[in-house]
């Protein structure tokens, strides 16, 4: 019998219950899920991280709709409210202070993350539907999608660029070695060291993608990023079409297509999509797990796609356990070094949302059934070892609970909804 069908499921509710419950702070009258609150974990990771929120608000509605509900009202309260960057909602709130010795100011960073929120909350909502809810948000969000507009589309082209990799979620992945001007066999702690000059150099130029991108500095259009970002708009269309806005609707639907045109006219090339790197957008020309990413946000064609999940089938795309963030063949695979060709629960979500986006449902069950798997041989960890299953970074790590979501899922579950 399959794990999926094995599983006793109130035993992960309660593994889900205890994991998301140790991490979760209160302050200032909003309630967020640590990524980790292990004594030993990286100092930071008591701070909310904005993707992070996503996939413990998608765990959360499982078992807690209320608090899956808080998660994202708590990030949408740390919106920017005034200056250049006003609406962005940042991709670090540091409610207790701790952010000033990167970003100049105790608070937050001055950067975002992958914009899954309006996504999240549509889920939410097909599970739980509550139109006050979507009201609460979709003002904020209508705002932070105009905020990518007008602050990461210097070039005007519908694609999303970033000025820092902490902006993408990947944060030292081969990916932008060449836009950091590292090499592939860089020691860990350059990488880290050149990340933090970065972010000094964005308070230095003002976080301006215009400026910066002129200067040189890191400026990538991500192939995942601007997926999910696709998908973003796209659930918020859905979002305004469920709060009797049509009008709006539609004109959300004509901002996916744009994202998605572009997407295939400037990333695709012999039928695979790449990330674009600097003002001359060259393609960086690498296979990873981003690629993937594509299928969720929308981004392909059918054709490609199947050309794609065929490279997917491949076992150093996907060895024994989940799909590393590289293939384990390429030049800077390091599988136990962060971001550098792990496996991450996350980045295998929303892989195995695209699979199932486009119909490849057997796929996306085998995904499931993997992940399963690892949670329930290592535990809840931020990364694992794509060849040895042995959890890696911080332990116990909240967004590994994203499991719980493929297995309602996989089982034809219905969350529970609020009384
Ligand atoms: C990692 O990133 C932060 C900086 O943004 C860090 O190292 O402090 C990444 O894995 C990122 O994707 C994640 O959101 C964050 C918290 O889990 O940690």
């Amino acid at each position: 019998m399959s794990l999926i069908a094995a599983a006793n499921w109130d035993e992960w509710v309660a593994k889900s219950v205890a994991l998301l419950r140790a991490n979760r702070i209160e302050v200032d009258g909003c309630r967020y899920t640590a990524p980790s609150t292990s004594p030993t974990a990286h100092a930071a990771y008591v701070h909310q991280f904005l993707w992070d929120s996503c996939f413990h608000a998608l765990a959360y509605r499982w078992f807690d709709l209320a608090m899956a509900r808080d998660e994202l009202r708590a990030l949408v309260a740390a919106q920017v409210q005034d200056g250049p960057d006003a609406r962005m909602i940042p991709h670090m709130v540091s409610r207790r202070g701790g952010s000033e010795h990167l970003w100049g100011r105790p608070d937050r960073s001055l950067i975002t993350q992958p914009p899954l929120i309006a996504v999240t909350a549509m889920l939410l909502h097909a599970g739980a539907p509550d139109v006050s809810f979507l009201a609460e948000l979709y003002p904020a969000l209508c705002a932070y999608h105009a905020w990518f507009d007008r602050r990461r589309d210097p070039d005007g082209d519908g694609l999303v660029c970033l000025i820092h990799p902490w902006e993408s979620g990947w944060d030292a992945s081969p990916r932008w070695d060449r836009a950091m001007g590292l090499p592939h066999d860089m020691a860990y702690e350059q990488g880290r060291l050149a990340r933090v000059a970065l972010a000094a150099r964005l308070v230095e130029f003002g976080c301006d993608a215009q400026a910066l991108l002129r200067a040189g500095s890191y400026c990538v259009e991500p192939v995942d990023y601007n997926a999910i970002r696709a998908a973003d708009l796209e659930a918020l269309g859905e979002m305004a079409a469920a709060l009797d806005r049509p009008q709006e609707a539609a004109g959300w639907r004509e901002r996916t297509a744009r994202v998605r045109e572009a997407f295939q006219r400037k990333m695709v090339r012999d039928g695979y999509p790449y990330d674009l790197d600097g003002a001359d957008e060259q393609p960086v020309v690498q296979e990873s797990a981003a690629q993937y990413i594509a299928l969720f946000g929308g981004c392909l064609t059918e054709a490609q796609a199947e050309r794609l999940v065929a490279q997917l089938r491949q076992p150093r795309h996907w060895p024994r356990f989940l799909v590393p963030t590289s293939p384990t063949d390429a030049p800077a695979f390091v599988p136990d070094r962060y971001w550098r060709g792990n496996v991450w629960l996350s980045v295998n979500w929303l892989i195995y949302m695209g699979l199932r986006r486009y119909g490849y449902v057997a796929l996306a069950s085998e995904l499931a059934e993997r992940s399963l798997a690892l949670v329930a041989q290592a535990g809840f960890w931020e990364y694992y070892h794509p060849l040895t299953g042995q959890g890696l970074g911080s332990t116990p790590h909240s967004w590994s609970a994203i499991v719980l979501d493929m297995l309602g899922r996989e089982r034809g579950l219905a969350p529970p909804r609020l009384v």
